[in-house]
């Protein structure tokens, strides 16, 4: 059994953890678990984070168990939040609970022989608990001296804090119903430790301490940093918002580049926490790295590995073809075998203007697309630029006796215009 806890550690990975966690993990075959609250349809790259750790800890030999909070998701976790959240209804929360299952199976062995993981719904013993029995089974065993005591309720109770609103009683549940989950657990599936970020560890404290109280038994908690960002910014967010792991919400192209706009120095450490290359090949690449950084030699590997990991080879190939579009080094074919989505990614942000199909049933001269697309200013500017050979239409060089027809449409409305090697054009072709 490899160790886990020196594999986290080397990574930054390693946020705290309880004492005699390390000596539990080194001493045998411990199950382990992580929860996630079904909050959307999609995990998002934050959760990237605890998912790697699951799959650490299953190569290091131990057994994962991953939680999907189909009861606790209707209650809403207060840790890290500064407001009340709205409640999700059944139907959505049904909907993302499937979505996020079949998501974290994408990462997680099921199958291993030695150790498969096993992914359980909290919902499925909730919903069978009545309420006076939890009050009296559970409840008696925690003080609300020691529930008032967490970050996650002190925060919110705080009057200076400018914009809380106080906490309901429901949210200040929440860690009671997550301390049951791993007291559950722990009784089923002889699980004793529970992992997370950072913000989780009063929750998971919670659960320990029920443990000790019900079961007089001993139970730990590890959790992992939170991902910052050098420049203070928040990590996994773009100006679009949130970078999903759904090729629904965020394309593969998208999701490619987030990871290429990373700054060096976070390069240097996300190349270790994201990806699987070992010690050694991550020493190397770094050293190459800064010996010549405008290569962007870590963010490409540290895109790539976390790509494929993702969207798999295929999505990631088209990622990087699609990435070239822009910088020159591109085709026609590449350009029209994008799909639309991807496609629109790649023209974000480039000038918009638009044509009417029929002008170009009937073939539209360039000279003229170029005009009343909105392109070029005037007739003039249109046949100047095609005397000096710098137009393109779809990465490909015309002449003045270009005529644009249907036949030139990509996902059967788009014609991208290019003057020179920067200057972008994206005509819609309307009805
Ligand atoms: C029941 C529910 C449990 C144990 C955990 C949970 C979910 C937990 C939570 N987690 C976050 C989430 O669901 O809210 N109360 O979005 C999220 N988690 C992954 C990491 C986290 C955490 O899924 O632990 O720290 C983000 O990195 O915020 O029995």
């Amino acid at each position: 059994m490899s160790n886990f806890i020196e594999e986290l550690k080397w990574r930054g990975l390693l946020h705290d953890m309880m004492p005699g966690t390390e000596e539990l993990l080194k001493s045998k075959k411990v199950t382990g678990y992580i929860g996630f609250d079904p909050t959307a349809d999609s995990l998002h790259i934050g959760s990237l984070v605890p998912i790697l750790i699951l799959m650490h800890f299953q190569r290091a030999g131990h057994k994962p168990v991953v939680v999907v909070g189909g009861a606790t998701g209707m209650i809403g976790d207060p840790s890290g939040k500064s407001k009340e959240r709205n409640l999700l209804d059944e139907t959505t929360l049904n909907r993302n609970v499937e979505a996020i299952k079949q998501q974290l199976s994408q990462f997680i062995d099921f199958n291993a022989k030695e150790n498969p993981a096993v992914l359980v719904n909290n919902y499925d013993w909730f919903k069978d608990i009545k309420l006076i029995d939890f009050v009296r089974n559970i409840g008696k065993h925690i003080t609300v001296n020691y529930m008032m005591a967490k970050d996650s309720v002190k925060k919110r109770l705080n009057p200076e804090h400018d914009d809380t609103a106080g906490m309901s009683f429901t949210e200040f549940t929440y860690q009671l119903f997550q301390g049951y989950d791993f007291l559950h657990l722990y009784r089923k599936l002889d699980c004793q430790l529970q992992m997370g970020g950072s913000d989780q560890w009063g929750n998971m404290t919670t659960g320990t301490e029920l443990i000790r109280r019900v079961e007089g038994g001993k139970a730990y908690a590890l959790t992992v940093p939170l991902i910052t960002k050098s420049d203070g910014g928040k990590f996994g967010k773009t100006e679009q918002g949130n970078v999903w792991l759904s090729a629904k919400y965020t394309s593969p192209y998208k999701f490619y580049q987030f990871w290429i706009n990373t700054s060096d120095e976070d390069a240097e450490k996300y190349i270790k926490i994201f990806t699987f290359l070992d010690k050694k090949t991550v020493e190397q690449l770094i050293v190459k790295h800064r010996e010549a950084p405008h290569f962007r030699i870590l963010q490409k590997r540290l895109a790539e590995e976390v790509t494929r990991m993702i969207h798999g080879e295929e999505a990631l190939q088209k990622a990087i073809d699609a990435s070239r579009i822009l910088f020159g080094k591109s085709t026609a074919e590449v350009l029209k075998s994008l799909d639309e989505q991807t496609f629109l990614d790649v023209f974000e942000g480039v000038p918009q203007g638009s044509l009417k199909r029929a002008t170009l049933e009937s073939g539209l001269d360039i000279a003229t697309a170029l005009t009343t697309s909105g392109f070029l200013p005037s007739g003039n500017e249109a046949r100047r630029a095609l005397k000096e050979n710098s137009v393109s239409v779809n990465k490909e060089k015309v002449t003045a006796d270009k005529i644009l027809t249907t036949d030139d449409l990509i996902n059967d409305t788009y014609i991208i215009l290019q003057r020179g090697k920067k200057k972008y054009f994206m005509v819609k072709v309307e009805k």
